[in-house]
């Protein structure tokens, strides 16, 4: 069944917070820590909740060490870090703290040598930055420090600071480049400005560079990346709470432009989000209270697809001279002969072509389900699999322009040498089963 390209309502945090951190591991949101603002000492959470998308639940995991808001989070080998923040009494931490999923603990890590709040923090080929941020929460002193750490050594290192001193901005990593944007500075005592500031680092040359500022100047908004292009959702426009935004802008990197979406339903600020599988979930944040919300966005109407169809495995061959059918399914809802086969690409692929330049398609029902399917035809060489890929995604549009996504499960051979020992240590027995595939 297609899934329409607007913003739809999940199933809420368990725990209602604002301020919160979070980042995606193995197809699972983690959201960890946050607060709820009162006018006595604030609430400030250890709460660690996961989100799966693909049964729209949550449940609890093992409480961060230290209870924390304002804190980054980033993942890094299968690892979630957290760093920084600040507890109940406001100041701003050093702390850092890493969970793994695989044996739901957490461990303390070395700590950020400059304690902050509100930082932006990322992770670039296997290193994890972090960027900006403030002693305390409201107009306080303002960092332009970046400051790295490497997992493999535990040891933090001085990068060149950024060009604008901010706090509480939003960053995310496009083709191993860091663009953090947006953020408030300070102006004076207890006075702050939001900013509409996009700067992005090169880990690679340790050096920053300015891009087109975002539309809306904000502070406290979540963010993503959908298929290259950084999605900034909500936030606020000055330090007052009735400035909350529900405003959603997408910045290209490739053509260095923005451009507005489809706001989301609840407005909100200090919220957290995570991308799985092309679908951005904003949850929690702050408006008039604290909020359990998580909402979801993709640009894509999510299809049905059938690699091979008929054959459930999926085995694609890498050395076939071959090409591989896909079949884009009917449902009540979508009829994918509106589907443009000169935009479809599988697995980076175009759809295959004979003669002068007519892509390989035709209309059939492939599962005889009543609802007519495209079936495509493309170049096994041309596809961009690994040995390692377990699925293969399928992008394209409407010839109205609606952006589409599908994606199948897929099994590569030839296996890679490291794949082939992980799943047969007998080697004899793995080998006699590889050779009737
Ligand atoms: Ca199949
Ligand atoms: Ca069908």
């Amino acid at each position: 069944m297609a899934r329409a390209a607007s913003w739809s309502a999940k199933s809420p945090l368990l725990t209602a917070r604002c301020c919160l951190a979070s980042d995606v591991l193995d197809g699972t949101l983690y959201a960890v820590g946050g607060e709820v603002p009162t006018s006595g000492p604030n609430v400030v959470y250890a709460t660690v909740e996961a989100y799966d998308p693909d049964t729209d639940t949550w449940s609890s995991r093992a409480p961060m060490p230290t209870p924390r808001y304002g804190a980054g989070a980033t993942t890094i080998a299968g690892v979630l870090y957290v760093i920084g923040g600040s507890d109940s009494s406001n100041f701003a931490s050093p702390v850092m703290e890493a969970y793994d999923p695989r044996t739901n603990t957490w461990s303390a890590k070395a700590p950020m040598p400059t304690p902050r709040m509100g930082l932006a923090v990322a992770a670039a080929n296997g290193i994890l930055y972090a960027i900006g941020g403030v002693t305390i929460g409201y107009a306080n002193e303002d960092y332009a420090t970046v400051e790295a750490y490497d997992p493999g050594t535990n040891t933090w290192i001085v990068k060149s600071p950024m060009p604008t001193k901010r706090y509480f901005a939003a960053a995310a990593v496009i083709d191993g480049l860091i663009y953090v944007v947006g953020g408030e500075k300070v102006l004076g005592p207890s006075v702050s400005q939001s900013l509409p500031t996009v700067e992005v680092y090169d880990p690679t040359t340790d050096t920053w560079s300015t891009k087109a500022p975002m539309p809306t100047a904000r502070h406290g908004a979540a963010s993503g990346v959908i298929a290259g292009e950084m999605y900034v959702a909500g936030g606020s426009l000055n330090e007052y709470v009735e400035s909350t935004t529900s405003a959603v802008e997408v910045y290209d990197p490739r053509a260095n432009v923005w451009r507005s979406e489809v706001p989301m339903p609840t407005a909100r600020q200090f919220a957290s989000a995570g991308v799985v599988d092309d679908i951005i979930y904003v949850v929690g944040g702050f408006h008039d209270s604290v909020l359990g919300v998580n909402e979801a966005f993709s640009p894509f109407l999510h299809v049905g697809i059938d690699i091979k169809p008929g054959d459930a495995r999926n085995t694609i061959n890498l050395k076939s001279a071959g090409t591989v059918p896909v079949a884009i399914l009917g449902s009540a809802t979508f009829d994918p002969m509106t589907v443009d086969p000169a935009t479809v690409t599988l697995a980076g692929a175009p759809v295959a072509t004979r003669g002068r330049g007519v892509p390989m398609t035709s209309q059939d029902d492939v599962n005889h389900d009543g609802y007519p399917d495209l079936l495509l035809h493309f170049r096994t060489r041309e596809l961009q699999l690994t040995p390692t890929s377990t699925e293969a995604v399928l992008y394209g549009e409407t010839y109205s322009g609606q952006r589409i996504r599908g994606a199948d499960p897929v099994r590569v051979v030839p296996i890679s040498r490291s794949v082939r020992f992980a799943r047969s240590p007998e080697g004899p027995r793995g080998r006699r089963i590889l050779a009737t595939h």
